[in-house]
């Protein structure tokens, strides 16, 4: 049942959505206005109907949760997901004197001979930001994203605020509490952000020993980010559950600018012929209280026996 939301959702899109151009130049089938809700209890919800890589999950919310904002941790576990933007800004800082990389994520797509030129750079750039101390520091800090505004938001008054501690703290010592709630948008931090929040605010919810999470996305690539969006808020609400010493409850998703992108079509269509399988379970290590002290190993997928992945050009 969890999993034919996200089904019925692509349907939806491919059979009520508008054609909408956008700011990547790709052009979307897009929707306003959508939710969806994942009974955490049935399953963990990630997609059976195609091969969902749950490390990059992992080590992303990891990432996130330790208030890191730098590429370095993702790249040392081998995850590209944030590649480019910490790129862009390389390519367009003084410093880069390389061949010209203007619009280099729609031109790596179209062009052969400029997306090897493009991998060159690419490599040159992970390798520096893995191994340059000083170079990590400039060029590898992506600035005001996830990590920084959950745990460490600056606030008006000159203080930094850690939101997720506040959520934990309230949770434990407040649980009917109605303000249980992450919000990563700032309206003065918008203009220098290349990528603003996506998932701009998260609240969790308390009842019957079960913990729920409803997350806001304002825009929402629905065949590449969504099935990850939904993973990593579903492991957040057990991770948060796990420390408070609940059970998981649902998981709320609410989307705004619902969208799948016009080469992303074919792969959805080939998505809905297949049939959805048992989702898997989450196994979390006992040994570990805090949400901030889990590490890769202690965070397990028992179950998991998807049909195979479906390849498909990112928008950027
Ligand atoms: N996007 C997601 N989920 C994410 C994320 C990005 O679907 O977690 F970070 C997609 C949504 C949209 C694009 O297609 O990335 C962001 O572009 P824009 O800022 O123009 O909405």
């Amino acid at each position: 049942k969890n999993e034919q939301q996200y089904l019925d959702l692509c349907r939806y899109i491919l059979e009520e959505g508008r054609r909408k151009e956008d700011r990547t130049g790709t052009g979307t089938i897009s929707i306003f206005g959508y939710q969806m809700r994942f009974d955490l209890q049935e399953g963990f919800p990630l997609l059976t109907t195609k091969r969902i890589p749950f490390r990059l999950i992992v080590s992303e919310l990891l990432w996130f949760l330790k208030g890191d904002t730098n590429l370095r941790y993702l790249l040392q576990h081998n995850n590209h997901i944030w590649d480019e933007w910490g790129f862009q800004k390389w390519v367009e800082s003084a410093e880069y004197n390389g061949p010209d990389m203007t619009d280099f994520g729609i031109r790596s797509q179209q062009d052969e001979e400029f997306n090897k030129v493009y991998q060159e750079q690419l490599a040159i750039y992970q390798e520096k930001v893995l191994q340059d101390d000083d170079f990590a520091q400039k060029f590898g800090d992506l600035g005001n994203v996830y990590g920084k505004q959950w745990r460490s938001w600056e606030g008006a008054d000159g203080e930094v605020y850690d939101q997720i501690q506040y959520i934990i703290d309230e949770i434990k010592r407040n649980p009917d509490s109605r303000r249980l709630l992450c919000n990563a948008w700032s309206a003065s931090e918008i203009k220098n952000q290349q990528l603003p929040p996506c998932h701009y605010a998260f609240q969790f919810y308390v009842a019957n020993g079960k913990l729920s999470c409803m997350f806001n996305m304002r825009s929402n690539d629905v065949f590449l980010g969504l099935p990850f969006n939904i993973a990593s808020y579903a492991l957040l609400t057990h991770l948060i559950a796990h420390e408070c010493g609940l059970e998981v409850g649902e998981l709320i998703y609410t989307g705004a600018d619902v969208h799948i992108y016009s080469n992303h079509i074919e792969q959805v269509e080939k998505q809905l012929l297949r049939e959805p399988r048992e989702l898997p379970s989450l196994k979390l290590n006992e040994q570990v209280k805090s949400v901030f002290d889990f590490s890769m190993n202690d965070i397990e997928l028992v179950g998991y026996h998807p049909h195979g992945p479906i390849k498909a050009p990112v928008a950027v």
